[in-house]
């Protein structure tokens, strides 16, 4: 089983995450850890504190030369703006943020206590660590992509494009969108937004092809591949909605118009035309991509900030404003496909075992010649 807990505050000395469970023999290259971190903080929208950090990863345990030891790997990424004891004192709770349940719950009377952990600074040792886990998946050939597919009230029309071309395209794109026409009007919303003291949110799609079909079980609730992709998602910051497939709009169709018929060639084996289900049915995979979406909410610290109440003196005022981004979907679309990577690998591991990576790839392999053979 792989398991990863993060530490660290926003504006703290570090972030750092230690993963358990990943097996020995995985090639893992720093470059490939800081190039997760490099497209994280990319996009346009982002706030003064991305142009501050340069986030890279220091490998503080768990890999010898370039190579896993199948020991717990400990990732850890500096914070340049380390400003948190000196930081003033936060008073005025930002609606939407954690900022007010946190300090009843803690009984914190700063609500600095609270933001510096809650705050999506934190995706920065999640993507370390999904970043391990795609390389680990690619070793399998499970591949992990994403892109944004709405800003605000403009929507792309990339998601109809195929698993390449949404991965050239969206790299090219100021907002990670594949649509070239959509990218410049979401940059003009952000603009917009941003000229009136706006924040916005949006949806983005994460594709994951080449996973072998089973991942997953329709056995127990908790072991479905579907429950626990979405979990992780909504674990994201600002993320309040997560869909598979034809997600919502499935609820308005007919079942002869929406499920994904089945095929079977003697060379490709059983195989669908359309993917409605995106990729999982009964809670495990069946080999086809796995498509998620994901709506994100508009940013909480709005520049020109809603009503809140001053929790000393309880009097009416407008909520506290930090430095903060207009829009982070393209950021969020990335620690999206991170997360994803991470829970993949993890069912991986459980449905094929196995401690080195040489064992795990052997069980793989046989699996799929059962399957083929079926
Ligand atoms: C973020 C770092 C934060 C914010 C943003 C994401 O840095 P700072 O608060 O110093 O500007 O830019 O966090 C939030 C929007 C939030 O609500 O917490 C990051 O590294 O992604």
């Amino acid at each position: 089983m792989l398991r990863y807990l993060t530490g660290g505050e926003s504006h703290g000395k570090c972030n750092i995450v230690i993963i358990d469970g990943m097996p020995s023999g995985l090639g893992v290259k720093k470059s490939a850890i800081d190039k997760e971190l490099s497209r994280r903080m990319l996009g346009y929208g982002r706030g003064r504190r991305m142009k501050i950090e340069s986030d890279r990863v220091e490998i503080l345990s768990g890999v010898r030369k370039g190579v896993t030891l199948g020991s717990p790997i400990t990732l850890k990424i500096d914070n340049k703006d380390q400003s948190l004891d000196t930081l003033p004192v936060v008073l005025n709770p930002r609606p939407a943020h954690a900022d007010l349940t946190g300090a009843l719950k803690y009984s914190h009377h700063d609500i600095r206590n609270v933001l510096e952990r809650s705050s999506a600074r934190e995706t920065v040792a999640r993507v370390a660590a999904g970043a391990v886990a795609k390389e680990f998946l690619s070793e399998l050939g499970i591949e992990a992509a994403s892109h944004v597919i709405a800003i605000g009230s403009v929507v792309s029309t990339g998601e109809a494009l195929e698993f390449g071309q949404i991965v050239m395209l969206s790299s090219k794109s100021p907002v990670c969108c594949a649509d070239k026409e959509a990218s410049r009007l979401m940059c003009e919303e952000i603009d917009s937004a941003a000229a009136s003291g706006d924040t916005l949110g949006g949806v983005f799609e994460v594709i994951v092809r080449g996973a072998p079909p089973g991942l997953g079980s329709y056995v127990q609730w908790d072991r479905k591949i579907d429950a626990r992709l979405a979990r992780a998602m909504i674990s994201i910051q600002a993320i309040k909605g997560v869909s598979f497939g034809a997600g919502f709009d499935a609820a308005e169709a007919r079942g002869s118009d929406v499920h994904d018929e089945i095929f079977y060639d003697k060379k490709k084996g059983f195989y669908r035309k359309t993917n409605n289900a995106g990729g999982i049915e009964g809670g495990m995979t069946t080999g086809e991509d796995i498509v998620i979406k994901c709506a994100m909410k508009p940013i909480a610290t709005l520049m020109k900030p809603l009503s809140s109440v001053n929790i000393k003196t309880k009097k009416s005022v407008r909520a506290s404003v930090e430095r903060s981004d207009t829009c982070a979907v393209p950021a969020a679309a990335v620690i999206g496909e991170n997360v994803v990577a991470l829970e993949m690998a993890n069912a991986v591991l459980e449905k094929f075992g196995g401690d080195s990576m040489k064992e795990i790839v052997r069980n793989l392999e046989g699996y799929m010649k059962q399957v083929r053979r079926f």
